[in-house]
């Protein structure tokens, strides 16, 4: 069996961060291990989100003990201080294909990293990865391009962001340029490739960015191509928007076993 980890923060609220990559592993049969860095609470009385860090020792000993035995894929999610990415760019083994998830802020949340956190991604982590999946908005700030409001400026923005050395750049969601349909493009160094699909009409989709990463992720360590990759978890994620729940007053969250139908598996029948 394939095994993958996951170094990301953890969303209490069960949508997305490491509880959306360890789901998502196990939809796509890999067994997931992870490394939290940080948590994310929710105040039921007032929607507030707060960020508690991890201090790094400990991060580092979770990280130590995910790496004990072999891995098959890497991904990174939340890494709120320079610190803490620095000891992951020094603690993965460079042969396992890192995907990157370049967490900047999370809906209805202020944002969870600011400046120098983006240069020490820019520096040290996406120099040393196979793939990162920045939103529009976290595509415009890693190019340093700002609003990106075209195809063409994604393009612009996805040639920068490569040239920090990551061999795959999919910017997700042209979908505020657009009316019917998102765009997610994919960079390889030399050539674009476009996925336009539908926008999914629904406020249930807390978690989607970080379910695609992990998708991708399970993909590669089970072999797939980089393409058929980042389709199936396209596939993946609109599936999971489109069973999306209600889960508190304020946010509702994909599903994430919507693809497999997890919500059909293992229930109970009297009848034998
Ligand atoms: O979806 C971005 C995200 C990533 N990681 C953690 C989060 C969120 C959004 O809330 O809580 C830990």
């Amino acid at each position: 069996m394939k095994k993958v980890v996951t170094i990301a923060g953890s969303d209490a609220t069960g949508g997305g961060g490491l509880e959306a990559d360890l789901k998502t592993f196990q939809e796509f049969g890999t067994f997931g291990l992870a490394a939290i860095t940080s948590i994310v609470t929710l105040e039921p009385d007032t929607g507030a989100h707060h960020l508690r860090t991890l201090g790094l020792e400990l991060i580092q000993e979770q990280i130590t003990s995910a790496f004990a035995g072999p891995i098959d894929a890497i991904k990174t999610g939340l890494l709120p201080s320079q610190e803490i990415i620095h000891l992951v760019s020094e603690s993965i083994q460079k042969n396992i294909p890192l995907i990157i998830d370049p967490v900047i802020g999370g809906k209805g949340t202020q944002d969870f990293i600011k400046n120098e956190q983006v240069q020490a991604l820019r520096e040290k982590l996406l120099p040393e990865a196979l793939l990162t999946t920045p939103n529009l908005r976290e595509a415009g700030i890693l190019s340093e391009l700002g609003e990106l409001t075209s195809e063409k400026q994604m393009q612009e923005a996805a040639k920068r962001i490569s040239l920090l050395g990551v061999k795959h750049v999919v910017i997700k969601g042209g979908a505020r340029f657009a009316s019917k349909q998102t765009l997610d493009l994919h960079y390889d160094g030399s050539t674009f490739h476009r996925y336009p699909h539908p926008v999914i009409d629904t406020p249930y989709n807390h978690g989607a960015g970080c379910t695609f990463a992990a998708a991708i992720t399970a993909a590669i360590a089970k072999n797939y191509p980089v393409e058929p990759a980042i389709k199936l978890a396209i596939d993946f994620v609109q599936a999971a928007i489109t069973l999306g729940e209600k889960i508190n007053p304020y946010v509702g969250h994909v599903w994430h076993g919507a693809y497999t139908h997890g919500e059909k598996r293992l229930e109970y029948s009297d009848e034998q």
